[in-house]
């Protein structure tokens, strides 16, 4: 089949810069995407919008290519709930990806299991309007009740000024429940805002919610960096991932978001992403934890 790209639509980028940081072994691109390709995985007729193809090869290239060792690959939501394209790469990356998927309340026990074998380790709730009609509370808390029992967690992605609305549901959810780029936070704004602080305080109060320190180039006000600047890049985002690393050391994750759906200004070099770490994540102790300790813990504790 044929798509058409949603009009403006941004491409991931091809030939990215080799990072100048050096990730430690064993690192884990715990936030990306595939998409299709649309010919052999067709996009959902419900979508917000039609991307580029970004297949699982040029995935894995991007991973050997920035020095990651593993994926966690999340379900798009051009994909709505059919996993296929997602359940299809993981497959092919053996022991090296895990998947978080997007299911509804209906799904067999079969369906579920086939989807654990696969890799799957997670659901994704999503509360950005822009991306998805809403789901009922009640269905997606029927999801979490059927996911507990296999040892998954709930991902959740919502924009900073909805968290007051969301907070008692997200309070009811019992599992694991990893927050998409730290709820989106108002970089344009001090650090120590009240949005921010909110935000703070929901991981505080819940021992069980985690973070992705992901996302500058999608969170930043200040744009792209200066094509001769890579360290300056996004430095309106720095203060805001470091709080969360440095507060919650054992609660991050970091991930690329490769191939960056939906970003309207720019398109990253993903290699300048993997520069953007040590300025979140300081020492060499606190980047183990951001990039192996953590992911490893929630995705594979078998290998622990
Ligand atoms: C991201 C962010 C976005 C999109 C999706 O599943 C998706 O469509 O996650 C976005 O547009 O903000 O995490 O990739």
């Amino acid at each position: 089949m044929n798509y058409t790209k949603t009009p403006g639509w941004l491409d991931w980028y091809a030939g990215p810069s080799r990072p100048q940081f050096t990730l430690p072994a064993g690192s884990v691109d715990a936030h990306c995407h595939v998409f299709g390709p649309g010919d052999e995985f067709p996009y959902a007729p419900q979508r917000k919008y039609t991307p580029c193809d970004a297949s699982k090869n040029q995935l894995f290239a991007l991973r050997d290519h920035l020095g990651f060792e593993r994926n966690v690959i999340v379900q798009a939501t051009c994909h709505g709930a059919d996993n296929s394209a997602l359940v299809d790469a993981c497959k092919s990356a053996g022991n090296k990806a895990r998947g978080v998927a997007t299911v509804k309340a209906d799904i067999t026990d079969p369906e579920l299991q086939a989807l654990h074998t696969a890799g799957v380790r997670g659901v994704r709730f999503n509360f950005v309007k822009r991306l998805v009609d809403v789901t009922p509370e009640a269905e997606l808390l029927a999801i979490a009740d059927r996911i507990g029992p296999l040892g998954w967690h709930v991902v959740i992605y919502f924009e900073a000024p909805d968290l007051p609305e969301l907070w008692d549901f997200f309070s009811s959810i019992p599992t694991t429940l990893v927050v998409d780029h730290m709820g989106r936070p108002d970089v344009s704004q001090p650090v120590d805002n009240p949005e921010f602080n909110l935000f703070l305080r929901f991981m505080q109060e819940h021992e069980n919610v985690w973070s992705k320190v992901s996302c500058p180039e999608r969170l930043t006000v200040d744009g792209p960096p200066a094509l001769n600047g890579e360290l300056a890049a996004y430095q309106d985002v720095v203060p805001f991932a470091r709080k969360v690393v440095e507060t919650f050391p054992d609660r991050v994750l970091w991930g690329t978001d490769w191939p960056h759906p939906n970003l309207k200004s720019h398109m990253p070099d993903d290699g300048l992403l993997v520069d953007f770490i040590p300025q979140i994540a300081v020492n060499s102790e606190s980047q183990m934890k951001l990039l192996v300790d953590n992911p490893m813990r929630l995705y594979w504790p078998e290998e622990i």
